[in-house]
């Protein structure tokens, strides 16, 4: 049942008549069967199976149950009126060992997955990787080493013939920061490493295996349209001070530079080069030729975008927090020598992140004035709120709904001032394994039961199917009005 009062509902700022709307999902998140039809474990099963690393000591053993349930989520997908769903495909089902010849069954998944789409006329984007290494390929040494790459060589090449007649979108990674930075740096991810010198070869691996999959995708699916996702953020200092100018600088060069520069321009940004210089391995595992193999042409950039970031340097800690800022007391990379600090009367989601629309849109002007004129998508964004089913059995997300709308109009502000932006995936159409927080955290637009694996579609995704239906930025002026 849904509160939407159409009556009610202002629909302004149309969106050209092509644009593509999407949800999103990745493997690990929503699939559960981790060891059903041969799949073989991945990092993210041997971390979340680590006493102390994940929230309540969850994990993706059943999450949401899709690879039994999956007839019921297309079946939602259709409903929601989606043109594309972007969900990943897990390399340890395709690969148990990460190497060695495909397991067919694994594949049978994702080609029922797909052919339902097709029915349903839902454009399939497919990622090739989430974040579920196969274990073993960790046991070798993971993103650290450079083999590692060369296997996703073989992974995608494998995906690509079995699956490429049904798929033109293809993204190679996702969020390749949170795989090494996260994972090998701060290790609040799989595989669960603090080294930083680690972490920067990490870096340096994903974005040479992004760039040797590239040309395989192109040859093994004629047509195919590909690209990389990656998570960037929208940093600003926290003041005018040079120090905390050179802070937010840093955080530029970690969370956005380390990617764009190398994808789009062929190098790194001299001023990480230098930051990382003394840490081992870290950048010196990059080889001659391979900037050239990172930078090859790609067809469109795909971006994540949560929440803004406002730095300061390390030291004007105690000052800002006189002055009666909030300093943020994570200080995931020391090195970096910085600290957030939040804008007072900023809203904020569960996940303590500030929510502030318009740094998408100066993100997305950035990219385009500083890296590329791509097609680019919005490939996740949304929230998560402390959601409940009321005694009326619903969810009324109202706090989604407004983070949703102001985040579509902000994308709008980018068309306007000329961006190329070409579709947007909310994140995410189910509630479901939020990594280190466990099922403690609701990003979904359909809440999941998850003693039961019921679904049942919040207010969000009522309004969603609104948006998408005309096509505009909805203002539901109304929402949860009786
Ligand atoms: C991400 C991840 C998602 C997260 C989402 C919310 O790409 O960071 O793709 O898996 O669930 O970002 O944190």
């Amino acid at each position: 049942m849904t509160t939407l009062d159409k009556n009610a509902i202002a629909s302004v700022r149309p969106f050209p008549p092509e644009f593509l709307w999407g949800a999103a999902t990745a493997c690990y998140q929503i699939e559960g069967a981790v060891t059903a039809d041969g799949r073989g474990p991945s990092i993210w099963d041997t971390f979340s199976h680590t006493p102390g690393a994940v929230w309540n000591g969850d994990t993706g053993d059943i999450a949401c149950n899709h690879y039994h349930r999956m007839d019921e989520d297309l079946d939602l997908l259709q409903r929601l009126g989606v043109g594309a769903y972007r969900f990943s495909v897990a390399w340890p089902r395709v690969q148990p060992s990460g190497q060695g010849p495909a397991n067919m069954r694994g594949l049978d998944f994702y080609r029922r997955l797909i052919d339902g789409l097709r029915r349903r006329d839902i454009e399939p984007t497919l990622t090739l990787y989430h974040w579920d290494l196969p274990q073993p390929l960790e046991d070798a040494g993971g993103w650290c080493v450079r083999d590692t790459a060369e296997r996703f060589a073989d992974y995608v090449d494998i995906v690509a013939r079995a699956l490429g007649t049904d798929v033109e979108h293809w993204i190679t990674l996702n969020e390749p920061w949170c795989s090494s930075w996260l994972g090998y740096g701060a290790g609040e991810h799989a595989p669960g490493v603090k080294d930083i010198g680690k972490a920067a070869a990490a870096n340096h691996h994903l974005l040479y295996a992004h760039g040797l999959a590239v040309p395989i995708l192109r040859s093994a699916v004629p047509g195919a349209k590909v690209g990389i996702t990656l998570n960037l953020g929208d940093h600003q200092p926290g003041s005018m001070h040079e120090l905390d100018q050179a802070a937010a600088k840093r955080a530029d060069g970690n969370l956005n530079r380390l990617f764009l520069e190398p994808v789009f321009h062929g190098r790194y940004p001299e001023d990480m080069l230098e930051h990382y210089r003394d840490v081992s391995p870290g950048f010196s595992v990059m080889r001659d030729g391979d900037l050239e193999v990172i930078s090859q042409p790609i067809d469109f950039l795909g971006v994540n975008y949560y929440f803004p970031s406002t730095v300061i340097d390390a030291s004007r800690e105690s000052e800002a927090r006189l002055a009666g800022y909030y300093v943020s007391p994570d200080v995931q990379f020391p090195d970096l020598n910085l600290r957030s600090i939040e804008t007072p009367g900023r809203g904020k989601t569960s996940m303590d992140w500030e929510i502030k629309a318009s740094g998408l849109t100066s993100l997305l002007v950035r990219i385009r004035d500083d890296y590329t004129d791509l097609p680019i998508y919005i490939t996740e964004n949304g929230a998560a709120f402390d959601d409940y089913v009321d005694p009326d059995n619903r969810v009324l997300d109202h706090n989604r709904v407004a983070y949703l709308q102001e985040h579509i109009s902000a994308m709008h502000d980018a068309l306007d001032a000329g961006v190329n932006v070409q579709g947007y995936f909310v994140w995410s159409l189910l509630d479901n394994f939020e990594w280190a927080f466990g099922y403690s955290r609701r990003f979904g637009i359909v809440w999941v039961d998850f003693p039961t694996g019921n679904r049942l579609p919040k207010e969000s995704f009522h309004w969603y199917c609104e948006t998408i239906r005309s096509n505009s930025v909805v203002y539901a002026r109304s929402v949860g009005a009786e």
